[in-house]
This record gives C-alpha cells, sequence and structure tokens, in this order.
C-alpha cells in the first residue's frame, strides 16, 4: 500500500461557501496552498513516491451540526481533504486571539503589537485537540503526517502521546524568533510551545538563521542542547533544520497570457514598479512608500516617467491595528499623489483588493521592477514567483534583507527596508541597470528556483522525515524494557558471580546545583545494600567524586568505591589506594587557566581533587556556558597535548584529569581479579562510556537517557535505573506488571 502524507495546515487550500444548492468549495489565496498545490498536482495521479496526500484543516465555516458529516464526506471524496469545523467564537479566540494576536508580532519581532490574554491561550490549546482528535481519526498506521505553520505547533506532541510511533514532521512558515524576543511569552506557555514542537521527529524552518533561533531557545528555556541540529532529550530525538520553500517555476514561466486588458492601467508610458502583499504590518508597506516618496525628492528626474503599482490584498480586517494599517496607507498614497501627480500621471497606483491568478501573472509580467520590502517575512513567495516569470530575463528584483527569500535570491539588490534612502537608491540603481546585468542576475536566480523547486523541497523534507523517524525507532530499539529486560534479570538470577559497577550522580540521583545536595538517601542506601550483601554479588559504585565525600555518604556499606573517575579504590571496609601512580605535576599550569576562565563565567567553580580539577558549570546561563566551555575544552586539549592529561566534558562540568584515569581502567582492574558471569555497567555521562567500553562481550551495560553511546541499551531516566535494580534485589521475579 502506497503511504500516504496528512498535510495539516490551519485553513485548507480553499473555504466552504454556502450556496442555494448546499455548500462549495472555493480556492483560497496563500503561500502554503500555492506552493503545495503544485506538488500534489503533481504526485496524485501517479500515486507514487511519497503516496497521496490528505488535507486536514478547518474549511472557513462551520455548518449545522447535523450537515457537518455529510460536507465532510463530500471534501473527502471531490477534494482529498478533512474538515476540522471549530465553533465560531473560539476560532476568534484562536486565530484572530492568539495566532494573529500573539504568535505572529511576537515570531515576526513586533512585540510591541503582541497580546498576552491567557483565554486567548486555552483556546490555542483547545483547538490543537481538535486537530488532533481530526487527525486521528483519518490517519492510518504508517501514514505521514507533516502539519504546517505557526498554528499548530503543540499539534505534534498531542498527536505522538496519542501514536508514539506516528511519522510526524513539522515546517513553520514563518520566522522562528531569537531568545530576547521568544522570552516575552509567559514561561508557560514557551516551554510548552517548545515541548509542543518536541513530539515531531523533524522540524523544518526557512532559513539556518530560524534554526538557530529555535535551537538556542531550547537550550535557554528547557536546558536541551544539540548535536549538528540534532537535540536527544526527554526521551527523543528530535531533528532541526533549514528547507527553504521552492515555487513552481515552470508554472509561472509558463503562465497562459490569457487576458487582452492590461492588469495594470498606465502600460507603456512609463517604468513600472510593482509590490503585491497581503496588508500586514510586516510587510513594510508604509515604510515603502516612504521610501518611494524620498526617491521621487532624491531622483526628480524620474518624476513622470515611473509608477508605483501597489497590489494590497485585504487580510485580518476584523483586528483593530490591521484597520489602523490601512488607513495608515491610505493618507500615504493620498499624500504622495497629492503632492508630487499631475493631471496626465499618478505615482502610486493603489490596488487594495486580490488580483485572480491570470491578472497577478500578467501584473509580474507587465513589471519592470518588483519592490518587495517587508520588514520581517518568514521567506516570501511573491520575489520568488515574479523572478520565475521574467522569461525574458528583463526586470530587476530590489528586496528587504529581512526577507528569508533574501537568502535563496542572492542577486537582487537587497536592502534594508527601513531605511529609505537605501531603498530609494536602489530604485534608483534599478531604473540604471543595464539589460545585460538584469539578464545575469535573473538568469542566476532563475536558475537557483529551478534546482530548488516546491517538488524538491517537499521530497527533500520528506525523505529527511523519514531518516530522522528512523533515528527515532533505533533509539526506540535500544530502550530497555519488555524482554530485553526479562533477560537482563533472568541472567542475573542465574548467576553466582555477579559484578554491578554503578555511576551515582545522574544515575542514582538526580543532579542539584550544588553537588553536595544530593546526599543518598535512607532508601537508596538500603537497596544497594541489600544487592551487596548478596554473597554472590559485588557492588561497585564508580564515581567522578572525592574520595571524602563517597567516604562521608558510602562508608561502612558493603560497597566498593572508586573515586575519582577511577583515580582511587576502596574495597568494603578496606581503605582507599591509588590505581596508579597519581601525576600531579600538570595542575600548576592547568589552574590558574581554569580559575580565571571560572571567574569569568559567573555561577561556576572550580573543585580540586588529587588527580584533577573539575570545572563546574550547572548553575550558569547554559548559552554563554556551551560556548565558552567548548572553547575551552579545545584550548586545554591543544595546550595538553604533550602532557599526560585527559580533558573528560561531563554534564555540565569540564574535567582536566590525570593520564589514564578513567573509568574504564576501573572496570578492567574490578574485572580482573576474579571471574564473573554476569557484568552489569549503569551511567548516564560520556565519562561513563570508558567503563561501557572497557566491558566484555557479553555483559549488559546502561546508559541513562536516550543519548548514542557505546552501552548495550538505554533507559529514560534515574527512575528506570531504580526499578531495574530492585527488581535484582528483591528475592523473587515480581510479577509482570509490578513496575
Ligand atoms: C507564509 C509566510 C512564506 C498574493 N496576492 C495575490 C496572490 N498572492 C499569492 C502569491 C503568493 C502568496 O499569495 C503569498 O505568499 P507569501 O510568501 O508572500 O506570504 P504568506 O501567504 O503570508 O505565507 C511567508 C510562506 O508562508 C510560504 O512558506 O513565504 O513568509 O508568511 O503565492 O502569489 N494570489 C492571487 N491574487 C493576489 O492578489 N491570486
Amino acid at each position: 500500500m502506497a503511504t500516504r502524507t496528512l498535510l495539516v495546515s490551519n485553513r485548507l487550500p480553499f473555504r466552504l461557501v454556502a450556496g442555494k444548492g448546499g455548500y462549495v468549495f472555493e480556492r483560497t489565496v496563500g503561500g502554503l496552498a500555492t506552493a503545495l498545490e503544485s506538488y500534489t498536482q503533481r504526485r496524485r495521479p501517479r500515486g507514487g513516491g511519497p503516496g497521496e496526500s490528505l488535507w486536514v484543516g478547518w474549511p472557513g465555516e462551520h455548518p449545522p451540526v447535523a450537515a457537518q458529516g455529510a460536507v465532510a464526506e463530500r471534501l473527502l471524496e471531490e477534494r482529498h481533504a478533512y474538515p476540522v469545523f471549530v465553533d465560531p467564537a473560539e476560532m476568534d479566540r484562536f486565530y484572530n486571539g492568539f495566532c494573529n494576536g500573539t504568535l505572529w508580532p511576537l515570531f515576526h519581532g513586533f512585540s510591541g503589537y503582541a497580546t498576552y490574554e491567557p483565554r486567548h491561550w486555552e483556546s490555542y490549546r483547545a483547538i490543537q485537540e481538535r486537530f488532533r482528535d481530526a487527525v486521528l481519526r483519518v490517519a492510518a498506521p504508517g501514514d505521514t503526517v507533516w502539519i504546517h505553520d505557526y498554528h499548530l505547533m503543540l499539534l505534534p506532541s498531542l498527536l505522538r502521546e496519542a501514536r508514539p510511533r506516528m511519522r510526524i514532521g513539522f515546517f513553520l512558515h514563518i520566522p522562528f524568533p531569537a531568545y530576547a524576543v521568544f522570552r516575552l511569552l509567559p514561561r508557560r506557555w514557551a516551554r510548552e510551545i517548545l515541548l509542543g514542537l518536541y513530539g515531531a521527529d523533524l522540524v523544518g524552518f526557512h532559513t539556518h538563521e530560524y534554526v538557530q533561533s529555535f535551537l538556542q531557545c531550547a537550550l535557554r528555556v528547557l536546558g536541551d542542547g544539540h548535536d549538528l541540529g540534532r537535540i536527544v532529550a526527554r526521551e527523543r530525538s528530535l531533528r532541526a533544520g533549514a528547507y527553504p520553500i521552492g515555487i513552481d517555476v515552470a508554472r509561472h514561466a509558463a503562465a497562459p497570457r490569457r487576458r487582452r486588458r492590461a492588469a495594470l492601467p498606465g502600460r507603456g508610458t512609463v517604468a513600472r514598479i510593482l509590490s503585491v502583499d497581503r496588508l500586514d504590518y510586516t510587510k513594510g508597506i508604509p515604510e515603502r512608500l516612504r521610501a518611494f516618496e524620498r526617491f521621487l525628492e532624491k531622483y526628480p528626474a524620474w518624476i513622470g516617467r515611473v509608477r508605483l503599482a501597489m497590489v494590497v490584498v485585504p487580510s485580518r480586517i476584523g483586528v483593530v491595528a490591521y484597520r489602523d494599517l490601512k488607513s495608515e496607507v491610505d493618507r500615504a498614497v493620498g499624500r504622495i499623489n497629492g503632492r508630487f501627480g499631475t493631471s496626465r500621471w499618478t505615482p502610486v497606483l493603489y490596488l487594495y483588493r486580490a488580483l485572480d491568478p491570470d491578472a497577478l501573472a500578467e501584473a509580474y509580467r507587465e513589471s519592470d521592477i518588483a519592490l518587495v520590502t517587508p520588514l520581517r517575512d518568514g521567506m516570501n513567495l511573491v520575489a520568488m514567483e515574479w523572478v520565475a516569470s521574467r522569461a525574458r530575463n528583463t526586470g530587476v528584483l530590489v528586496l528587504s534583507e529581512a526577507a528569508g527569500a533574501s537568502q535563496e535570491l542572492a542577486e537582487a539588490l537587497q536592502v534594508n527596508p527601513n531605511d529609505m534612502e537605501d531603498v530609494a537608491d536602489a530604485l534608483h540603481a534599478a531604473l540604471r541597470m543595464p539589460l545585460s546585468r538584469q539578464a545575469s542576475r535573473l538568469r542566476a536566480m532563475r536558475s537557483r528556483l529551478r534546482r530548488n523547486g516546491v517538488v524538491r523541497w517537499v521530497d527533500h523534507f520528506l525523505a529527511d522525515l523519514g531518516s530522522a523517524w528512523d533515528d527515532q525507532e533505533r533509539l526506540r530499539a535500544r530502550l530497555l524494557g519488555g524482554p530485553s529486560r526479562d533477560t537482563l534479570v533472568g541472567a542475573y538470577r542465574g548467576a553466582d558471580r555477579r559484578l554491578l559497577l554503578l555511576d551515582y550522580d545522574g544515575t542514582l540521583a538526580p543532579f542539584a546545583l550544588d553537588p553536595r545536595a544530593v546526599r543518598p538517601g535512607p532508601g537508596l542506601l538500603g537497596l544497594l545494600g541489600s544487592l551487596a550483601r548478596d554473597r554472590r554479588t559485588s557492588v561497585a559504585l564508580v564515581s567522578g567524586r572525592d574520595r571524602a565525600t563517597l567516604h562521608r555518604w558510602f562508608g561502612g556499606t558493603p560497597l566498593t568505591l572508586v573515586a575519582e573517575h577511577g583515580a582511587w579504590v576502596c574495597p568494603p571496609e578496606g581503605r582507599w589506594r591509588p590505581l596508579r601512580p597519581l601525576a600531579t605535576g600538570w595542575k600548576k599550569g592547568i589552574r590558574p587557566i581554569l580559575a580565571r576562565q571560572a571567574e569569568r563565567l559567573p555561577g561556576s567553580f572550580l573543585e580540586e581533587k588529587t588527580c584533577s580539577i573539575a570545572w563546574h558549570f550547572r548553575p550558569c546561563d547554559p548559552d554563554l556556558a556551551e560556548a565558552r566551555v567548548r572553547d575551552v575544552a579545545d584550548e586545554l586539549i591543544q595546550l595538553t597535548a604533550n602532557l599526560d592529561v585527559g580533558v573528560l566534558l561531563g554534564n555540565k562540568v569540564l574535567e582536566v584529569c590525570a593520564g589514564g584515569v578513567n573509568k574504564g581502567g576501573a572496570a578492567r582492574m574490578l574485572l580482573d581479579r576474579r571471574p564473573f558471569d554476569f557484568v552489569l555497567a549503569v551511567g548516564d555521562d560520556t565519562t561513563d562510556e570508558e567503563m561501557f567500553r572497557a566491558l566484555p562481550g557479553k555483559a549488559y551495560s546502561i546508559r541513562v537517557g536516550m543519548a548514542t553511546s557505546h552501552a548495550r541499551f538505554n533507559v529514560r531516566g534515574i527512575a528506570d535505573v531504580l526499578d531495574l535494580l530492585r527488581d535484582l534485589a528483591a528475592p523473587r521475579a515480581r510479577v509482570a506488571g509490578s513496575r
């Protein structure tokens, strides 16, 4: 069976319109719909590739409940679509309230326009559940679910909870803001939004800048670092990447010339500048008009010879900010036309309406310059479509550097949309640009657009989604549970000479800002004691802690203690002895370097042990720490290249250790003391990896957390480790399900 792709977006690419004979479906204008239309049309008849697609979304109307079933059925049959019906009042709070009143301004960097209304947030959450239910109703096993845009950022996790193995992708069409802006959201909302996205296997953005912002927010808000865009946290692996959207170039280049009338009056007499956008404060429409006015002032030779045709598509009319914007634009157009216009020439031709697709294509073709100057824009398809329509390679694109498209259309004249002089100069330069340069720039952009069209965008995203999902499955297969856990417990019970090698921090006890605060409680001491009192079992605590702390906490128990990552060992009721001669001469050179760094990174502190110096940075600003520590680790590795020391990057700690001291050495020493027929090592950290590597092939090893590891298995967290140890300590097998 060919797999299906469920495209989930707030709006379906058409709306329901109530007519006399029932509902009809009317096409809607929109970036996503336009982009995906080419794709779905191309893929559907073949049924190959990623297979059929089915849209899930709001149809723009709320039929009476009794009629909803029939409408849904017709939609499925005629349009490959499944509607999510939402009560209009709820829709208003969700769409106008949270989506366009909070997320849209904030994510575009217009924080002054954002409102933070708890009722709107609650509706946002409620609507996600409606979408979840709709998707679950139509999703079949094996389907890929591709969720689109800021309206549905909580949906990936809601679906994940319901279907843990579903293949889920998410794409954000608008910018993802930098942390300084994202943090303006109430903390709980910010967390829920990020965790909502975590439900996806792959999260896509238009540019690397947005990817970086997202990763930065994940680090700052949730404390989750990443490795080349892959976050492994909270039991899951999530990939984030840049997938700049493309368009169907062939379609725009070959748009039919059906119209007899010109789309924009005034053809032939003047150079034509075109702009097309939805009425929105992010699009920089008043700023553009001011820049055009400045252009006429600064370069009066163009007066009477150029015209700006500005198509403004009405949008979000119910929202006050948009009504105000409309009045501002009206006033500015009036002012410029009043100031510069004559009876034979109107500088600004202002069309406040949508054009039909043919008229838009004609307008693209009839213009000489496209002036696309949003203050912020996820991508901007108009710029791309205009370039695609230039079949003769004439014309100049003046493009805002704040649009995601500026990355793809590098040969445009790029401007800062707030800088009137810059835009005015760019218009002047565009009008004077020789045809040969126009052609070479357009050719370069057109061929890039052709290479990176919308079909490639979809294929690329879906292919990466497939491999991100495979990552997830690999991770899942490594989870200790069910049969693998039973085998482990069975092997333990059948063995007579067992060795347990257990790390402490992050494995048996949680981390705390102050490392002294995680003293073992009586429960843990009792559990470890009961394991170690069985004469068949040796339990070693293999820790990075210093001797004194381990002694204070575990002295007098039947455990073997290993301190400082294997530098010291102390058998039960024995005395500490070093595993190898301790070399400490290197400390003199390294100590001042680490001390200087600790002083520069607020909240961090040094801990000096006999054979190592540890720089702890758990309490610090994670962003700052991450960047600084990587640099220092690099520097130290180079500085110590000729010394017998190791640089270990542990969990929020960087440690410089005497050479040859690591948990692997300690594990080997314990393994060599006598033969064992069952070995289990558990740890949570990169410093435990040496221990895993030192084990014989048949040994069991478990990494706590979902990181990639040399261990054979992963468990989710400390609770799973304790649960397993309790099972091992239990006199008989616990009844299945008792966990
Ligand atoms: C979001 C992001 C990102 C416009 N006017 C008319 C008309 N259009 C069509 C254009 C184009 C689309 O609408 C507009 O696309 P944009 O990219 O400019 O903006 P959004 O719709 O807000 O889209 C944006 C996009 O998602 C894709 O990821 O680029 O940054 O905000 O296709 O042709 N179509 C017709 N008449 C018009 O008057 N027929």
